[in-house]
């Protein structure tokens, strides 16, 4: 099939829409970037794994018609890597909320990150845990208002990027719903690393985030991301007081350290000879 026959909505399991995310959500243009990224790589939808977890970004599975799994509630990057140990010939694409990813599953985004596991892990970073009523989750902003943080959450804010930089992976990005275009940019970048990749992506919340912090509706939320974020070259040029007042979006790492099965094949071939 040449590139020019594969289109995102051969991926879309059309006859499972309306989706039941609320209007104005942005799980779902994560989930069209995800499926344009892969019809812009030529992906078989046979050879395409779309792994999920549990929350609002873990219903996105319903609606495609690659291959889907949905794991438990952060042990999503687990199944990964065990669907990509297993056939390393697909494509595997783990899609996280950020409680999913952060918090529950931290440990296991670390060690997928460690190990350089070939799999392209795409966090739909919402600022709060959605599905169970908006409280916060470790990447929540600092004096953000969730239900669980009355008067401001006061607990120092996660920044996964950093943390899959330090952790190794070979590729990380973050960008906004509002940046539509680059989502499906980065994702194709991701895909095409061989090696552990991450895209964090900025995405509203209405119902929750946006409304507990009188920041609005869909289009309110969207405006935020727009006028709160800067290019990572600028943000780095910014005085440290000024620095929280924005997110950074933009590559972050990119690197070719060896992934976890070329390790491990060498390593095997070594000792058998
Ligand atoms: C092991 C386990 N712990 C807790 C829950 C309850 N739970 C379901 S979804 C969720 C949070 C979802 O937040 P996030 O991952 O950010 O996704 P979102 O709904 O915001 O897209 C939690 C805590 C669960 N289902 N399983
Ligand atoms: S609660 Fe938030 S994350 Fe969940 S579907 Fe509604 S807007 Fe989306």
């Amino acid at each position: 099939m040449s590139p020019k026959e594969v289109r995102y909505g051969d991926y879309i399991a059309w006859e499972n829409l309306p989706h039941l995310w609320c209007a104005g959500c942005g799980h779902g243009v994560i989930l069209k970037a995800i499926t344009m990224a892969a019809a812009e790589l030529a992906i078989p939808k046979e050879k395409l794994v779309l792994a999920t977890g549990i929350g609002c970004s873990g219903r996105s599975g319903d609606y495609v018609t690659c291959h889907r799994f949905q794991g438990t509630h952060g042990r999503t990057l687990a199944f990964a890597t065990g669907i990509k140990l297993a056939r390393p010939d697909v494509t595997v694409i783990c899609l996280m909320g950020d409680g999913d990813g952060a918090a529950i599953g931290g440990n296991h985004l670390l060690h997928a990150a460690r190990r350089n596991i070939d799999v392209t892990a795409v966090i739909a970073n919402n600022l709060n845990y959605g599905m169970t009523g908006g409280q916060f989750s470790p990447a929540t902003p600092l004096g953000s208002v969730t239900s669980t943080s009355r008067s401001g959450k006061t607990e120092a804010t996660m920044d996964l990027c950093a943390l899959a930089d330090v952790a190794g992976a070979n590729f990380v990005a973050r960008t906004t719903v509002y940046h539509v275009r680059e989502v499906q940019r980065f994702i194709e970048r991701a895909i095409k690393t061989k090696g552990f990749s991450m895209v964090e992506v900025l995405t509203p919340c209405p119902t929750y985030y946006g409304r507990y912090n009188e920041i609005g509706d869909s289009v309110g939320m969207l405006n935020w991301f727009k006028n709160r974020t800067l290019p990572l070259e600028k943000y780095q040029a910014l005085p440290p007081e000024e620095k929280k007042n924005y997110f950074w979006r933009g590559i972050m790492v990119e690197r070719e350290r060896p992934d976890f099965l070329e390790t491990y094949r060498s390593s095997v071939a070594r000792r058998s000879n």
